[in-house]
């Protein structure tokens, strides 16, 4: 905090500083019978040069970004989605990128060429409806497809999975700071919960007289899915704004208290075949958080394991449900479940981050 104050002041002192000196080379200049805010011949050619300058580093300064950390960019996507979603994202570079270019060569070497001369009048025509035209219509057509493309790919992703097909229900629930995922069980419906029921261990607020919550299946650290099966996920936030951000699958989205929120994919690459694509050994797909939810905002991720769908059942089979964790406690009154259950490590822990 002492440097930061100290820092400023310098800064200050510098800006200043920098102002005296100006000052008092005007006023040598004016002594001295100059013109010290008339622009010379000089002052306009280096300017002009400057302006070449500035492109070409510029540009060279874009390449050098691209290929020392191009290779940071995400892998290739593993959800059905994310394959159209990248195809958008790559048809709006294929415009962007060229004509972006053009006009930044057009703007700079015009600046440079067309420099300030005495002997030289500039043409004057007030109206051209031709020149008009173009630049109406050219990226009123470009823009409108843009937006209706996106527009129709967004509205195909975020629609629901059908509650009739066969998939897997998840909800995530993000809490300063860590995730929790809840799977729906084999009743398929996650039972009910709400933040008034939030007691002890039972971070979720689930209601235990909720029967359909009674077979859901609650994990911690990492989650499991299937390959090529549709994935309806549900999110809940229990304090602020957090954002569930699987970038693999090219998913995210808000987590907002007092709300539910939705968003499906289905994977298409399991871990294992990642690591081989990647070429990465250690791969693994992850959820993190994306909005910057608290100072230890950095600590929330979950790691997510995709496998075959015989793998994923062994896994899922291996889980307690709720209901099991309820029984194990022998009296099954609410106040003495929860101060039981206040007493296990694992609420500790989750107090204390
Ligand atoms: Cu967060």
């Amino acid at each position: 905090m002492m440097m930061t104050i100290l820092f400023i002041v310098a800064a200050l002192l510098a800006i200043y500083a920098i102002n005296q000196v100006l000052g008092i080379f005007e006023l040598s200049g004016e002594l001295r019978g100059k013109k010290v805010y008339e622009v010379s011949d000089k002052d306009n050619r280096t300017q002009s040069i400057l302006m070449l300058l500035f492109l070409f580093a510029y540009f060279a300064f874009v390449i050098y970004q691209v290929v020392s950390w191009g290779d940071k960019m995400l892998p290739v996507p593993a959800s059905e989605h994310g394959v159209v979603t990248d195809n958008l994202m790559n048809v709006s570079w294929a415009i962007i990128i060229p004509v972006f270019i053009i006009t930044h060569i057009l703007l700079f070497y015009f600046a440079f060429k067309y420099v300030y001369n005495k002997d030289r009048r500039a043409d004057f025509f007030a109206h051209s409806n031709k020149l008009e035209m173009i630049w109406t219509l050219v990226p009123t057509v470009v823009l409108t497809s843009l937006i209706l493309y996106g527009l129709n790919t967004w509205n195909n992703i975020v629609t629901m999975v059908d509650p009739e097909s066969d998939h897997v229900k998840i909800e995530l629930y993000a809490q300063q700071f860590s995730w929790t995922a809840r799977y729906a069980g084999n009743d398929m419906e996650l039972g009910y919960a709400d933040i008034h029921y939030i007691e002890g261990a039972n971070t979720l607020g689930m209601d235990n007289k909720d029967n359909t919550g009674k077979d859901d299946i609650i994990v911690r650290g990492e989650f499991h899915l299937p390959v090529n099966k549709p994935v309806q996920f549900q999110f809940r936030s229990q304090d602020v704004i957090h954002s569930a951000y699987m970038p693999h699958f090219r998913a995210q989205m808000n987590c907002v208290p007092g709300m539910k929120t939705y968003f499906k994919f289905t994977p298409t690459y399991t871990t294992k075949e990642m690591k081989e694509i990647t070429g990465n050994p250690d791969f693994e797909y992850i959820l993190l958080c994306n909005k910057i939810c608290g100072a230890a905002h950095y600590n929330m991720q979950m790691n997510i394991i995709v496998e075959s769908e015989e793998e994923y059942n062994k896994w899922l089979r291996e889980q307690p449900t709720y209901g099991s964790t309820l029984s194990e406690v022998e009296n099954s009154d609410e106040t003495v479940l929860a101060e039981s259950l206040a007493k296990a490590p694992d609420s500790e822990n989750s107090r204390n981050q």
